[in-house]
């Protein structure tokens, strides 16, 4: 539906939708001033140097690091608060248990009294955005309120932010509306609401990226999710990475992996030297928009143009062309500095810290230099892999689709599920140690189904059974695999190097997809026959190659009977296709 255009503040045309409600929320916040932002690179200068000049970005060294900057978020803010965060649809049952819910009215009307007059004395930013490129057919539009000027930096690299998103959402009518404050950052007034049926987000009390950076988790996972069952498509916390094989045939696949698990990482990947002739394009790092092709395939986009990744453990060995991109034009958060005003991180192989991301002088005594969930934000297109297609308005076409953990126990290094019906149960029964990328306790084991506990906007129940109608209208849907490169043995080392050599796996599965490989049966599903997963190069003994690809059986039968369990919990809207799938798994493991 097209509506009518008029002028505003300093942006030639713009929708009526978007001026009434930015005027309701003026009204309610009170803010100085009102700002709409249009997006360009000059904004973006005038911006970082208002900060600057406020202290409240720090210049980074401009000879090693042109264009860096530091920001250090209040210490009571530096990661998603999951216990504060809401979905609010009419009923109770459609979000699930999976959820936190209030009642939207409830929602609404708490969260009005946190907003009143929550901007006296600051400006208020109107940010048009588009998830995705602004001329995919995929792509979604939103707007956020906001009056953080960091988070307006934030979104012009991780979105297509400004008036080129406000014209698409002219056209278009509909568009995601993002209400955001950092009120006081007083954690006991700090709310993170979604109201699904009204395509709306209202966030207050936070600054950290998932909380305020409404078009990430908020819009593109959780609002995202729900809009993609209702139309018929997926809104997954995945990568996406093409991968060329050595015959130059390039091939996507997408994964899921919980937060600070290494999608960053994955996603680009460094080809070791003993893999000659493999090329690997980065599409996306955390998000996945995937959509039913005419051609009966699954194509996805990337709704996001950047990356807000985690910091600690990059350099040149884990991930070179993520230490690359990070030396110019980034924006830093909560990081340690050097006395050459560098930043430093854990991991970090150039330099020492002087003081850490609290400003205060280093001690090792204090904790890390960087705070664990420091994060870098940077243009994608900065990453040395990045590939192109990921402007495609059509997306690109996926392979694979494969789901992880980090499980120090029992997951083997690689499965494949027999069938798109077993792979839903597959990635359904993914779990992880916790990181730091969430308020809460680090490294206990947790269910994470598709690595979308923290971002299904609605009941896993009705989600898996949207995950099955998808899988059984596609002619040609992906196949589906399990990795683990996390697996460790009795001293607590590492069975698996990891990092490049995940490539090993990759041209495995790719091998698995074309036909090309064969595969032993396992009971929970299909393996490498000996051989197949190609380790010439690599130092690994064979204790631990055996390690890897074991499925022991009594420990396993405990793993199911406990995610049954887990299933059952979802009641009546668990689709008898999962009982079904795990039952036959349960089957298989009592008769090996
Ligand atoms: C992220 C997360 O920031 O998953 O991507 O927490
Ligand atoms: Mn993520």
């Amino acid at each position: 539906m097209a509506t009518a255009l008029h002028t505003f503040a300093g942006l030639s045309e713009v929708s009526n939708n978007v001026a009434d409600w930015v005027a309701g929320v003026q009204q309610l916040t009170q803010p100085d001033r009102v700002y709409w932002c249009d997006g360009s690179a000059a904004e973006e200068q005038r911006l970082r140097g208002e900060l600057l000049a406020r202290g409240e970005l720090r210049e980074l060294n401009q000879k090693s690091f042109p264009g860096c900057c530091l920001y250090r978020s209040n210490p009571s803010d530096v990661a998603r608060v999951e216990h504060l965060t809401y979905i609010c649809s009419r009923s109770k049952d459609a979000a699930g248990p999976n959820n936190n819910w209030m009642d939207p009215a409830a929602a609404r009307a708490k969260m009005r009294e946190l907003f009143r007059g929550s901007m006296r004395g600051r400006t208020m930013y109107v940010l048009p955005y588009c998830m995705g490129p602004l001329d995919s057919p995929y792509a979604r539009c939103g707007v956020e309120i906001t009056d953080s000027a960091y988070v307006v930096l934030n979104m012009a690299i991780m979105t297509r932010m400004g008036r080129a998103a406000l014209e698409r959402i002219a056209t278009e009518g509909g568009f995601v509306r993002g209400l955001h404050s950092i009120g006081d950052l007083d954690p006991a007034r700090r709310f993170i609401m979604h109201y699904p049926e009204e395509l709306s987000i209202e966030s207050f009390g936070s600054g950290y990226g998932g909380n305020a950076l409404l078009g990430k988790k908020c819009h593109a996972l959780r609002i995202a999710s729900w809009q993609a069952r209702d139309e018929g498509w997926l809104a997954e916390h995945m990568l996406i990475v093409g991968l060329q094989n050595p015959r130059g045939e390039t091939h996507y696949v997408a994964a899921a992996f919980p937060s600070a698990c290494g999608k960053t990482n994955l996603a680009m990947l460094i080809p070791p030297a003993s893999l000659p002739g493999w090329k690997v394009f980065t599409i996306g790092d955390d998000i996945a928009w995937l959509q039913p092709g005419p051609d009966g395939r699954l194509w996805a986009i990337n709704p996001e143009s950047g990356y807000f990744g985690v910091v600690p453990g990059t350099n040149a060995s884990t991930n070179r062309n993520a230490d690359q991109m990070i030396r110019r034009d980034t924006l830093f958060t909560n990081v340690g500095l050097t006395a050459d005003n560098e930043p430093w991180w854990e991991g970090r192989t150039e330099g020492r810290p002087l003081t850490d991301w609290l400003g205060r002088p280093y001690n090792p005594d204090n904790g890390p230099a960087a705070h664990p969930n420091s994060r870098f934000t940077v243009a994608a297109s900065q990453n040395p892999a990045y590939g192109r297609e990921a402007e495609d308005p059509r997306g690109v076409p996926i392979s694979a689709l494969i789901f992880g953990g980090r499980r120090r126990e029992l997951a083997p290094l690689v499965y494949e599920a027999r069938s798109w019906q077993h792979g839903v149960l597959v990635g359904a029964s993914v779990a992880s140690e916790t990181t730091a990328a969430a308020a809460g306790q680090v490294g206990v084991v947790r269910r994470d189904p598709m690595a979308m506990k923290p971002f299904a906007g609605y009941n896993f129940g009705d989600y898996w059974a949207h995950w099955l109608a998808v899988g059984a209208a596609l002619k040609n849907p992906p196949r589906i695999f399990h990795v683990n490169w996390f697996r460790q043995n009795a001293a607590g080392k590492f069975l698996w190097p990891g990092f490049g050599e995940n490539l090993r796996v990759l041209a495995w599965i790719l091998d698995r997809c074309a036909g090309s490989a064969g595969a032993v049966e396992t009971p929970i599903g299909n393996m490498p026959l000996t051989g197949e997963l190609n380790t010439a190069g690599l130092d690994i003994s064979p204790e631990a190659l055996t390690e890897l690809t074991a499925v022991p059986n009594a420990a396993w039968r405990k793993e199911i009977a406990s995610f049954r369990q887990y299933l059952l919990e979802f009641g009546s809207h668990l689709p008898d296709a999962m009982l079904a799938e795990i039952d036959e798994v349960a089957r298989r493991l009592a008769a090996a």
